[in-house]
């Protein structure tokens, strides 16, 4: 490779420090070019959201079968079998994501909204009733899709408690193995089995995702030998992100306290305020790609067969891209962020994770009329996630809020004048 023209950086984007806070490295990223060699790793990298966006678009040139972590599988050894959806490009991308798009499309999760609504009504009824001062993060982002997700896919009761641990671990495996990689290598056989036996037909209940996906495989959508791994995905996609989706959310209101009134006057802003939180905050921070051919980006030349990081986090900052990217604004427009990725691989599970963060704001929006934070927040660190250990918030009760226990129409109700 000529390394003429191309910025260099030697910083390390998997160092705790920056998973801690990327805000300083995305900025140094951004500036140095339309894309950068990182050198440690010997990687190509991308944080401006013009070229991150071009980049998701272009899967012919910005390959995903050779994986979406540092490991090219083309030379090694993948630590699983790859994700047919994930870890996978057209054709062999496209029956598996059509399968997948239809058992988690909007339609199909429209009976989950009441169910999940009621769920996330008690979940935060319970909670408010124990203390007004609690872990938002352990209290309500990752008991609540514990209690809904497994339920929906079909899984049996027993065990589920290995979801997030696995989830963690394979987001920790698409970085470099260091030490958060090492730290799960203790349990990957144990819990990699325990997830592969929970895909089978048989572990499923006749009604959810599972048994929708082994619905698929009967209609001849997929193969037999498919289904198990698409069901994979699910449990390998479906927990980590949207308890870390649902603590960014909490913790954006926590520290603007503002935005919680202006959501409380106006409950219509559920779905911009879940965007704007996903775009801030990039529960999902990079993947990789890996070039198929040698190609131009600006006036660096990438070689073929070489691996690029993506931020979407970065992107998702950029200021060529968002006015004022650092703040967390109900009245900005964030569509067009990059939380969810772009293109063919666009987050197909997106809608479930939009279910899952509504109805738990929209129970909170009813009862809880000041919040804040109450204490240090705690970052959880991940190769892959941005994530909360802990998040310490007190909150002021609307009392009328709390005595109506109406059916969830009546959420549609403002609770406060702006
Ligand atoms: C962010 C699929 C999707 C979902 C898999 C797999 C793993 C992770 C994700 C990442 N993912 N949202 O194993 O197929």
């Amino acid at each position: 490779m000529t390394t003429d023209n191309v910025p260099i950086l030697t910083h390390d984007p998997f160092d705790d420090a920056v998973l801690a806070d990327p805000t300083e490295f995305h900025e140094a990223l951004r500036d140095a070019g339309q894309v950068v060699y990182l050198e440690k790793y010997g990687i190509w990298a991308m944080g401006r959201h013009a070229q991150v966006h071009a980049a998701l678009q272009d899967w012919q040139v910005f390959q995903s079968a050779a994986g979406v972590g540092l490991a090219n599988f083309r030379k090694e050894e993948p630590w699983r079998p790859p994700s047919l959806l994930l870890e996978s490009d057209p054709p062999h991308h496209d029956a598996p994501r059509h399968v997948l798009a239809n058992v988690l499309s909007p339609r199909a999760l429209r009976r989950l909204r009441s169910l999940w609504s009621q769920d996330a009504e008690e979940l935060v009824a319970q909670v408010l009733s124990q203390s007004t001062a609690f872990d938002a993060a352990k209290a309500l982002a990752e008991p609540f899709p514990l209690r809904v997700f497994p339920d929906a896919v079909g899984l049996p009761p027993g065990g589920r408690e290995n979801l997030l641990p696995y989830g963690d671990h394979a987001f920790n495996a698409f970085g470099p193995t260091n030490r958060h990689v090492q730290k799960g290598a203790a349990r990957v056989a144990e819990l990699g089995e325990w997830v592969g036996s929970r895909c089978r037909r048989d572990m499923l209940a006749d009604q959810g995702f599972g048994a929708a996906i082994w619905a698929a495989a009967d209609r001849g959508e997929i193969t037999e030998q498919q289904a198990p791994l698409v069901v994979r995905s699910l449990l390998t996609a479906g927990v980590d992100t949207t308890v870390h989706a649902i603590s960014a959310i909490l913790h954006c209101f926590a520290t603007h306290p503002d935005q919680w009134q202006r959501l409380r006057a106006d409950p219509s802003l559920v779905r911009t305020a879940f965007d704007e939180a996903i775009r801030l905050e990039s529960p999902v921070q990079t993947f990789f790609r890996t070039t198929t051919q040698p190609i131009r980006v600006g006036s660096v030349e990438i070689p073929a067969d070489e691996k690029v990081l993506l931020f979407l986090g970065a992107a998702n900052r950029d200021p060529r891209r968002w006015e004022e990217p650092n703040t967390f604004d109900l009245s900005r427009d964030p569509s067009g962020h990059m939380g969810f990725g772009m293109g063919i691989h666009q987050c197909v599970g997106q809608h479930v994770a939009r279910l899952e963060a509504e109805a738990i704001l929209n129970a909170l929006i009813r009862r809880v009329q000041h919040l804040e934070l109450n204490g240090e927040p705690v970052r959880h660190l991940n190769n892959t996630l941005h994530a909360w250990a802990s998040v310490p918030v007190r909150v002021e009760l609307d009392h009328e809020g709390a005595q109506s226990t109406g059916s969830p129409t009546s959420l549609v109700t403002p609770a406060a004048n702006p």
